[in-house]
């Protein structure tokens, strides 16, 4: 058929598909204003971590400039990232959390 070697060489059509949706990385960005202490109390609040972890991942964030504090469904992500910027505006910290498809 007209079509058939290109939509092989392509993986249109006879390319298997699993089920698995794509998850996101939530990625939490460095400042130089928000308090250390505000970036562990939302670590532990919002991503289930404990004390020593929060601690890591925010000195992590500190000097690094970013890091992925969570990978989820787009749905939770999207409420993660929601969630932390509303806490920041709150408290008017500039931290910043944006998500990235994994
Ligand atoms: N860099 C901020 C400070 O020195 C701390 C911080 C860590 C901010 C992680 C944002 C994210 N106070």
């Amino acid at each position: 058929r007209p079509g058939d070697r290109e939509e092989v060489e392509l993986g249109v059509k006879t390319r298997p598909r699993t089920q698995r949706p794509p998850m996101y990385k939530v990625l939490l960005l460095n400042d130089d204003f928000t308090p250390m202490e505000f970036v562990v109390h939302v670590l532990e609040r919002l991503f289930n971590m404990n004390h020593a972890q929060a601690i890591e991942i925010m000195l992590t964030v500190h000097r690094r400039g970013l890091a992925v504090v969570g990978v989820f469904s787009h749905e939770i992500a999207e409420t993660k990232v929601a969630q932390v910027m509303e806490l920041a505006r709150r408290q008017q910290h500039p931290l910043q959390c944006t998500m990235e498809k994994e």
